[in-house]
């Protein structure tokens, strides 16, 4: 297969690259598309010299549109979460100082009176594309091309800025490792706004010549529909998506989960990743549809890191080798390499993959950089040929159905409630979720508090992913000798 530079996309017009409920579009199509959406961009100027660009739209071809279109025009695309509580947004539109919004029209009037604050121009994308191609910079691949935003260690969400160079690098490394092909049909039903989605199975799949079929949701019937007439020979989810296909069939007729599992058999790939795949999970995917998931380990700043093979033993509770390209290195807290076999070590990462920097945070950029290695925060080991991940550094870091989330933003919304006076948030395991987000909750004198009270006032606050599973009342927070809580302490507590 030739593997195109920049932009990004197959060139072989005629062969179907986006399915989206029962349209189709071809390359050709979209490609004409994002040529004149670019040029409606520009509306005349040379180049857009890294404006930042956001987009507040579904999986569709508009949303590849956008995204290509701001790539070919010189932009930085700013891909937000549809699922994002407004008042999430101010801080991604401000923080990457953005200056035009693209979203569909039937969400303008939600967005209008956040953009008109910022000075942001609110378009929708008939609006911009033009009605022919016009001329198209010239890109050089080290310049700025995508921010996507991460939860950290920190209050609010920083941008990770990756380059063309390091898109390019991180699609290129998983169109080998993984085999893609023009051949290859995929669903995608994972959210738009992370690298799982736009990286692993989009761009992958559009690099490669393959289809995607765009679903707004995880829509379980109609996938394992199309599963079951062998539309999908790939499939990548996090593994709350194989967990609730699991839960689906169990109130499934057992002729049905037979074909849909028949379905899954005949794929030459499943993928799992953004958390840890329980064995557990690993076994039961294996017996009900023959398919040895591929786990593999990734994270917005790097891509894909680390992967188990595609051909080749793929061991269950791992996450695999380096990938070609990826240098990969455990650390100790002396940031010492660590060299023993089965020493646990802080996992730290170079190569052309890694991002370029947290937008306008240059501290928090060299923070994260020792020695030129990117450090994670995941703590790993090296056992018997394969990595497996041990955990995370922070205990403010919960991985929830493949969302990172900080506790310390959850916290901080919390903390504006009226009757609370102190809370401390946790990650609990949770076979659906992997953990379960846990609100320790101490209330102000003479205050009282229902789940389903806090759950509504969280509404509209943060996404919904991020409200609280459980609250814990209690009388006070476990804190150490300095004041800090004693987060270890709760989970102890659990
Ligand atoms: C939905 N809900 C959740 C989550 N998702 N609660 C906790 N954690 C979640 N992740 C809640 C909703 O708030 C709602 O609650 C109820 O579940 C039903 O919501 P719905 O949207 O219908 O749920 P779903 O469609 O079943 O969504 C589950 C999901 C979704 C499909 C697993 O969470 C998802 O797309 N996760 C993947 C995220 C992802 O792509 N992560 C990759 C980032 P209520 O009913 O109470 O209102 S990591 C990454 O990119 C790195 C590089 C990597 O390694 O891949
Ligand atoms: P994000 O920054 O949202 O891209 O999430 C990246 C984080 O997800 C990593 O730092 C890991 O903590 C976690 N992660 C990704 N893949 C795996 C995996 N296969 N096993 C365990 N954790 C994972």
């Amino acid at each position: 297969m030739a593997v195109n530079t920049f932009p990004q996309l197959s060139n072989d017009n005629d062969k179907v690259a986006l399915v989206e409920v029962d349209q189709s579009y071809s390359y050709g199509t979209v490609n004409e598309r994002i040529d004149r959406f670019a040029s409606g961009l520009l509306a005349g100027e040379q180049d857009l010299e890294e404006e930042r660009i956001a987009f507040f739209i579904p999986a569709s071809l508009d949303y590849v549109t956008v995204l290509h279109g701001v790539w070919r025009a010189g932009g930085i695309a700013v891909p937000l979460n549809v699922a994002s509580a407004v008042a999430e947004l101010d801080h991604y539109l401000s923080c990457a100082s953005v200056t035009r919004m693209i979203a569909n029209s039937e969400y303008h009037e939600a967005l209008s009176e956040l953009c008109a604050s910022l000075n942001i121009e609110l378009v929708s994308v008939d609006q911009v594309l033009a009605d022919s191609v016009g001329a198209l910079p010239k890109i050089d691949e080290t310049r700025r091309a995508m921010m996507l935003f991460t939860s950290g260690t920190t209050n609010k969400p920083k941008g990770v800025v990756s380059t063309h160079k390091t898109i390019k690098a991180q699609i290129t490394t998983l169109i080998d490792a993984w085999e893609w092909s023009e051949n290859d049909v995929i669903p995608l039903f994972l959210p738009l706004h992370h690298i799982h989605g736009i990286i692993n199975i989009l761009s992958c799949g559009l690099w490669a010549g393959a289809t995607v079929h765009l679903f707004s949701k995880f829509d379980i019937p109609r996938i394992t529909e199309q599963v079951t007439s062998g539309t999908y020979n790939v499939f990548m989810a996090v593994p709350t998506i194989y967990v609730k296909l699991i839960q689906y069939f169990d109130s499934t007729d057992p002729a049905t989960v037979r074909a849909i599992c028949d379905g899954f058999a005949e794929m030459r790939l499943n993928i799992s990743g953004s958390a840890a795949c329980p064995v557990k999970l690993f076994k039961q995917w294996q017996d009900l549809t023959g398919q040895v998931l591929l786990e593999r380990y990734g994270m917005t700043e790097i891509g894909m890191g680390i992967s188990n093979p595609y051909h080749g033993e793929r061991r269950a509770g791992c996450v695999g080798q380096a990938l070609p390209g990826v240098e990969v290195q455990l650390f100790d807290e002396y940031d010492s390499p660590i060299t023993e076999e089965a020493l646990a070590g802080e996992i730290r990462i170079k190569g052309e993959n890694v991002f370029l920097e947290y937008w306008d945070n240059p501290k928090a950029t060299s923070e994260s950089f020792k020695d030129g290695w990117f450090c994670t925060g995941d703590v790993a080991v090296w056992e018997d040929g394969f990595y497996r991940i041990m955990g995370r550094s922070s205990v403010d870091i919960i991985k929830s159905g493949g969302y990172k989330l900080s506790a310390l933003e959850i916290e901080g919304v919390l903390l504006t409630h009226d009757d609370i006076a102190e809370v401390a948030v946790i990650g609990v395991p949770d076979d659906t979720w992997g953990e379960a987000v846990t609100a320790f909750i101490g209330l102000k004198p003479g205050a009282s508090l229902e789940y389903e009270d806090l759950k509504t006032w969280c509404e509209g606050r943060m996404s919904s992913y991020k409200i609280p599973k459980h609250i814990k009342l209690v009388d006070a927070l476990p804190r150490n000798a300095m004041g800090k809580v004693t987060k270890p302490a709760l989970k102890e507590l659990v």
